[in-house]
């Protein structure tokens, strides 16, 4: 499902789109998806913009609590298929994440990378970015080419009030401009069953929805063999309080399960 060339691109740009891998699984996570909305975790994000239309939801880690999502981890070919692209002989379920934004949301999602927020740092990663629904380019998730090799990782900010996740931490680096025209920004349409794969590490983010429908995403999260923990200097998001874990460990496998090799 995979071709050489999707491998060499998803290790040289840190994104990658694979077209129609899981226009088989579709249906499934729409119910799952549905679920989730109507039985929201104790995680759920709600954001607004200032002028406060519709909103722009969000939920972690209910694979254990949503049959449809569990399915899907356990069944799909995602794992094989993270396995490939991270060049990786085993892959672990870190966590999934649902997101929609509402025609009137007005709220974009801002450029960050992902990995900062979490306990874990390693090259062979990899996030799928599933949308429900079909986009155009302009929709689709953004990601800037090649960010995944920065040396330094960039400061977390809470959406809210952009602030600081670990004030005044300097290993992190402040968010380049990213609009000023020095970066190369991949965003390409897609369909239901196309998946943007995208490294930890890669800086992304996407606009308000401004069509006059929902959007609707999830985004499955893996890790591979050079997943190690790592502990942050603050709280991640996700956050999980009770993970017990000492640097330099692979994620523990009774939360983090091994779905392939
Ligand atoms: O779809 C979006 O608005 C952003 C998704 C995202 O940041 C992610 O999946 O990590």
């Amino acid at each position: 499902m995979v071709s050489a060339q999707q491998i060499t691109d998803y290790q040289n740009q840190g994104v990658v789109v694979l077209r129609g891998v899981f226009k088989d699984w579709i249906e499934t996570l729409n119910r799952g998806a549905d679920y989730n909305v109507a039985h929201p975790s104790s995680r759920a994000i709600t954001h607004h913009s200032a002028n406060n239309k519709g909103r722009f939801f969000e939920d972690f880690c209910n694979w254990k609590n949503i049959a449809e999502y569990q399915q899907f981890v356990e069944q799909s070919p995602m794992a094989s298929i993270a396995a490939q692209l991270m060049q990786s002989s085993q892959v672990q379920f870190f966590h999934d994440h649902y997101l929609d934004k509402a025609a009137t949301s007005t709220v974009a999602t801002p450029w960050h990378q992902d990995m900062p927020y979490y306990f874990v740092e390693g090259m062979q990663n990899v996030s799928f970015w599933i949308p429900l629904d079909a986009r155009t380019a302009q929709l689709s998730l953004k990601s800037v080419i090649g960010s995944h090799l920065w040396p330094k990782l960039v400061m977390p900010t809470k959406w809210s009030n952009n602030a600081e996740f670990y004030p005044g931490d300097t290993q992190f680096m402040a968010l380049p401009d990213i609009d000023n025209g020095d970066y190369q920004i991949h965003s390409e349409a897609v369909e239901p069953g196309d998946v943007v794969a995208f490294n930890f590490r890669t800086v992304h983010g996407a606009n308000a929805n401004n069509v006059d429908s929902i959007n609707r995403t999830l985004s499955f999260r893996l890790v591979g063999d050079d997943a190690r923990y790592v502990q942050r200097p603050g709280k991640t998001s996700p956050d999980y309080p009770d993970i017990n874990q000492q640097n330099g460990q692979r994620l523990r496998d009774d939360w983090f399960p091994l779905i392939y090799g």
